[in-house]
């Protein structure tokens, strides 16, 4: 009972409820600041205690946990009222379906509010997927192309979150978790409204915007289009199965119009689902299933996918593909490794076989001779810690043929560094992080282009460089046709070489020693709009975060942190947005 209980809590903390200012940080993945922060292991326990006991007398336990439920999140101020409301009708039945089969006494609720000390849980428990017999072969250091050779432009979008309901004029700080929309208010008489273009706030894009870049790429070439998934809006107390295909079917048309012939490769984010985050492994059937959400995908995209690709797609949400002589692309469902998809409480052992999937292609590529591009929505480091440890052992053994990885999810601008397992001091992968197409949260529009070495025999298929460009919302409102403008190039902004997986982690101690190289980064980081400073621990965070390529390890960012910040430090990285 305590368990329907917490899922319902867990439903809401997957709501990623923007903690308000000046409170800190959440201390378990998922869950919103204010809640369980100030709560010690043995008062949870106590807790969810008392409440397990007192739900035993109710003989109406859906509806006692709804209601306590509701009335904890009014409580905590995690939402305002009508949004606990309608967030916790949305959420009750399909968490409620999750957890009905497993049995969690408080010790494990708690290990999952408060961190694995305080309990035990199934997002913890150990599992190891399978490598081959056959013998890694020797590492060739990556080396640049002779300066004629071909170059592959990839066009990268992320993380559109299209707000069908964006109303200019509107309160762009309104009381609910999205703003600058119908339903959000007037601004207070000294604050403006709600931007033509989007707004420097807890707000979404409006179609106009989107609609303006589609348009404005048309003027650029692209050899393909990497499309990194999170389609809808964050309005996600309020999301039904059709809205969020009615926004994927939106979308996806005015990609088609307005990219014409050039292919879209596209991933699952963690918004495409509704409840956010819900995204059941094939173990789940029925209506319960995900099949409407990737029935729609494969509807939507079969012109762009060969036959095989949508039969793994339509089956789980993920694939892969054959791009030219050489090279193949794996898009990953990232929402098979996040600590938010509830689901996963009740087995998170390699969901879907997806990774051992993965081994299996990465093994006949390397067979073949051919390269691989792996892209998807939440990038490693931010999944939970067996799966991505899982996964650094496979970017490990297969260094030689993931040639590049690409993800999103975080909306800022950023990479992950992928070390060798022996000595983390060799690194070995890159997983380049783009920043988002929406404002969410005070950002200025974006997107990336790749250069990648190009289609020519015994080409390396890897990343040479990277641009970002931007809409400056500031000018952008003061105009009928808003300017979008290069920001910057990855190698010229930071003076480097090559952009192989050596020169990311040297750019990584550059950035630890000069502070004005990191104060060019943290501008780049939110795509020239900045609104904090970033001093110490946050600095020490952010950098961390940039070795971190698998979760939970201690060791990767060792020597980044003076001695007795690693808590600190743990404490701020953790308190990273979950977009
Ligand atoms: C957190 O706990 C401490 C000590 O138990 C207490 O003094 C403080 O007021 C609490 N803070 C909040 C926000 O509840
Ligand atoms: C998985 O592999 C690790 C490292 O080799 C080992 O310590 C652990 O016991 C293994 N776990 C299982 C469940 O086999
Ligand atoms: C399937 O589930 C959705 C969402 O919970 C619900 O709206 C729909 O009515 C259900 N359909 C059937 C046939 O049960
Ligand atoms: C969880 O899933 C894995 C892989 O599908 C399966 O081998 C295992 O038996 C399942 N565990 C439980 C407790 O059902
Ligand atoms: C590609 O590499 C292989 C193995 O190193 C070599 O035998 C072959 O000649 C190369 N092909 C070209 C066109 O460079
Ligand atoms: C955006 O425009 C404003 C106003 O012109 C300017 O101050 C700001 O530096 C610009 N930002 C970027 C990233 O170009
Ligand atoms: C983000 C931003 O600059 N928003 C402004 C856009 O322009 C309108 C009209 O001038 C302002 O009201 C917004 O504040
Ligand atoms: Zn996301
Ligand atoms: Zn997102």
């Amino acid at each position: 009972m305590a368990a329907r209980l917490l899922a319902l809590c867990a439903g809401l903390g997957a709501l990623g409820l923007p903690a308000p200012p000046g409170l800190p940080v959440h201390l378990g993945p998922g869950f919103p600041a204010p809640a369980w922060k100030n709560i010690s292991c043995w008062s949870c326990r106590a807790m969810f205690t008392a409440l397990d006991i007192a739900l035993q007398f109710d003989s109406n336990l859906d509806e006692a946990a709804v209601v306590a439920a509701t009335k904890l999140c009014i409580d905590l101020k995690l939402a305002p009222q009508d949004i606990c409301a309608q967030a916790i009708g949305l959420f009750k039945h399909d968490v409620i379906a999750a957890w009905i089969n497993s049995i969690l006494k408080p010790s494990e609720i708690c290990g999952l509010l408060l961190g694995i000390d305080c309990g035990r849980w199934d997002i913890y428990s150990d599992w190891n997927v399978t490598l081959p017999d056959t013998p890694k072969p020797p590492v060739v250091p990556p080396k640049a192309p002779r300066p004629s050779a071909p170059v592959t432009r990839v066009l990268f979008l992320t993380d559109i979150h299209w707000d069908k309901e964006y109303s200019p004029g509107t309160d762009p700080d309104c009381k609910d978790p999205l703003c600058c929309r119908r339903g959000s208010g007037l601004p207070p008489r000294y604050r403006k409204g709600a931007g033509k273009w989007g707004e420097y706030s807890k707000c979404d894009l409006p179609l106009r915007t989107i609609e303006n870049l589609l348009q404005h790429l048309r003027s650029d070439h692209f050899d393909l289009v990497y499309w990194t998934g999170d389609i809808p809006a964050h309005n996600v107390w309020h999301q039904s199965r059709r809205d969020q295909v009615v926004a994927l079917d939106t979308i996806t048309a005015l990609l088609r119009r307005h990219l014409g012939h050039v292919r879209v490769y596209p991933s699952v984010g963690n918004h495409e689902s509704t409840p956010v985050n819900s995204f059941p492994p094939p173990f789940v059937r029925g209506n319960q299933s995900s099949a409407w959400l990737y029935g729609a995908m494969v509807a939507a995209w079969k012109d762009w996918l060969p036959k095989e690709a949508l039969e793994t797609l339509g089956r789980a949400g993920f694939y892969t593909v054959k791009l030219g002589p050489g090279l193949r692309l794996v898009s990953l469902n990232m929402n098979f490794c996040s600590h938010e998809n509830f689901w996963l409480l009740v087995n998170s052992t390699d969901p879907a076989g997806q990774l051992q999937w993965l081994i299996g292609i990465l093994q006949e590529a390397e067979n073949s001779g051919d390269k691989v591009h792996i892209i998807g929505h939440i990038p490693p480091g931010l999944c939970m810690k067996v799966w991505s440890w899982n996964y650094y052992r496979i970017v490990n053994r297969y260094e030689g043929t993931i040639a590049a990885q690409f993800f999103g999810h975080t909306h800022v601008d950023e990479f992950e560094v992928f070390y060798d397992e022996e000595t983390l001091s060799r690194a070995v992968s890159v997983a380049f992080i783009a920043p988002s197409v929406t404002t969410y949260i005070d950002l200025n529009p974006g997107y990336r282009v790749y250069q990648i070495d190009g289609n020519y025999p015994n080409s390396s298929h890897s990343v040479l460089d990277h641009e970002t460009y931007i809409l400056n919302l500031t000018e952008a409102n003061r105009s009928e046709s808003p300017k979008w403008l290069f920001l910057y190039r990855l190698r010229e902004a930071y003076g480097m070489d090559t952009a192989f997986p050596a020169d990311m982690d040297s750019l990584i101690g550059r950035l630890a020693q000069d502070d004005r190289l990191f104060h060019k980064y943290w501008y780049l980081y939110h795509k020239g709009h900045t609104t904090q400073v970033c001093e110490q621990a946050c600095k020490t965070a952010t950098l961390c975060a940039l070795r971190t390529g698998r979760a939970d390890d201690p060791h990767l960012c060792k020597d980044l942190h003076k001695k007795g910040t690693y808590g600190e430090t743990r404490r701020l990285w953790r308190q990273r947005k979950m977009c």
